[in-house]
C-alpha cells in the first residue's frame, strides 16, 4: 500500500534546554559520585521517561525533604526551591546539591535584592508552579503577591504602590506575559522590574520557532509531560498562531492518528524537558505511516551550557 504523501515541519530550537541538561547530569553524577541511593526533592525535570529512567540508575523522587534519610545526598529540582528548603537540609547536616536552573536562580537573586531595597515583590507566575513557590520562597511568607492574569493585577494590594518590583516565572507565554506587565506598569507606574520580563532564552526561542511552523501545518505536536509548563505554553503558542489542531503528547503512542486523519503538514516541536529519544519515536511514527518529507522550521541557533557545581567536579 502507497503511504500518503505529508510534509512534517520541524521546529527548532526544540527540546532540551542547558537548565536540564545541566539538572539531568547532576543526577547522573551524585549517583556516580556517591552511589545509589541519592535522593530528589521533586522530578528532577518535569518528563516521566527522565525521571523513570534515572530512578533505574537509583535515584529516589520524592516531593519533600523530609521524606529524606539524613545520611543520603538530596539534588533539588531545576525549578528551585523555596529558601527553607536548603537551610532544613544544612540543619540535618545532609549533602545536597542544587540543581536549580541558573537563569532561575538569577529571578531568586532579583528577588531577594528588591526586597533589600525595602520593595514589595509581585510575581507573575502559575499559582502551586514549584518554580513559583520557589521563587515566592525566597522571601517570607506573604511578602511576594502573586499574579497570574491581567484581571488579577486589578485586584491586588500592594502596601505602597511606590515600593514596587515584579519578577516572573521563567516558563510563561511570551505574549500573555506582555499584557500582564504593561497592566502592572499603568496600574503601578512607578513598579520596577527587568526590561522585559523574567523568560528564559530557551522558552522565548521555542515559543518563536512554534509561531513561525504553526500556520504551516494542518496539525501540530508538542511532545511533553502534562505538568511541563513550558510545554503547555508551547501547544496555546500553536494553537493562537494558526494551527487548528494543537495537542500535547508524552510520546508516540499518545498520538490520536484518527484525529490526524487527511492531514498533508504536521508540525512538531518538544518542550524544554522532552528528550530527543522521545521526539525521535514520533518522528519515526510518522514515518512508518506517512511518505514523509522533513522541513526545519530554525529561528534559533542556541549554544547555552551550564556548568555543574564544583562539588560534582571534583573526584570523589
Ligand atoms: O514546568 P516547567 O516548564 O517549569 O518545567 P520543565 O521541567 O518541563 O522544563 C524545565 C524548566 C524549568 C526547570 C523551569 F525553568
Ligand atoms: Fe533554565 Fe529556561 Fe530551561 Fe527553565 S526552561 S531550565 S529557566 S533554560
Amino acid at each position: 500500500m502507497t503511504k500518503p504523501p505529508l510534509t512534517l515541519y520541524l521546529a527548532a530550537p526544540r527540546g532540551f534546554c542547558a537548565g536540564v541538561d545541566r539538572a539531568i547530569k547532576i543526577v547522573e553524577m551524585a549517583l556516580e559520585k556517591w552511589g545509589a541511593p541519592v535522593y530528589v526533592r521533586h522530578e528532577i525535570v518535569h518528563n516521566k521517561f527522565v525521571v523513570d529512567g534515572l530512578r533505574d540508575k537509583g535515584a529516589v523522587f520524592v516531593e519533600e525533604l523530609h521524606e529524606c534519610p539524613d545520611d543520603r545526598p538530596v539534588i533539588f529540582s531545576a525549578h528551585g526551591v523555596p529558601k527553607a528548603v536548603p537551610a532544613a537540609a544544612a540543619k540535618r547536616e545532609m549533602i545536597y546539591v542544587d540543581a536549580t536552573c541558573p537563569l532561575v536562580s538569577k529571578v531568586h537573586i532579583e528577588a531577594q535584592r528588591h526586597a533589600d531595597n525595602g520593595l514589595q515583590m509581585i510575581m507573575i507566575g502559575h499559582e502551586g508552579h514549584p518554580e513559583t513557590v520557589g521563587t515566592m520562597g525566597q522571601l517570607p511568607d506573604g511578602e511576594v503577591l502573586l499574579v497570574e492574569t491581567v484581571a488579577d493585577v486589578a485586584t491586588v494590594t500592594p502596601r505602597d504602590p511606590q515600593k514596587l518590583a515584579f519578577v516572573t516565572q521563567t516558563t510563561l507565554s511570551v505574549d500573555d506575559t506582555k499584557d500582564i506587565v504593561a497592566a502592572l506598569h499603568a496600574r503601578f507606574p512607578a513598579i520596577i522590574g527587568p526590561h522585559k520580563e523574567d523568560i528564559c532564552y530557551a522558552t522565548t526561542n521555542r515559543q518563536e520557532a512554534v509561531k513561525a511552523m504553526a500556520p504551516k501545518c494542518d496539525a501540530m505536536l508538542v511532545v511533553g509531560a502534562p505538568n511541563s509548563s513550558n510545554s503547555r505554553r508551547l501547544v496555546e503558542v500553536g494553537a493562537r498562531a494558526g494551527c487548528d489542531y494543537a495537542q500535547l503528547v508524552q510520546r508516540a503512542t499518545d498520538i490520536d492518528w484518527r484525529a490526524l486523519d487527511g492531514i498533508t503538514s504536521m508540525g512538531i516541536t518538544a518542550g524544554a524537558s522532552a528528550p530527543e529519544v522521545l521526539i525521535n519515536e514520533v518522528i519515526d511514527a510518522f514515518k512508518n505511516r506517512y511518505d514523509v518529507t522533513v522541513e526545519m522550521v530554525e529561528t534559533a541557533v542556541e549554544n547555552v551550557e551550564f556548568k555543574v557545581p564544583r562539588v560534582l567536579r571534583e573526584t570523589a
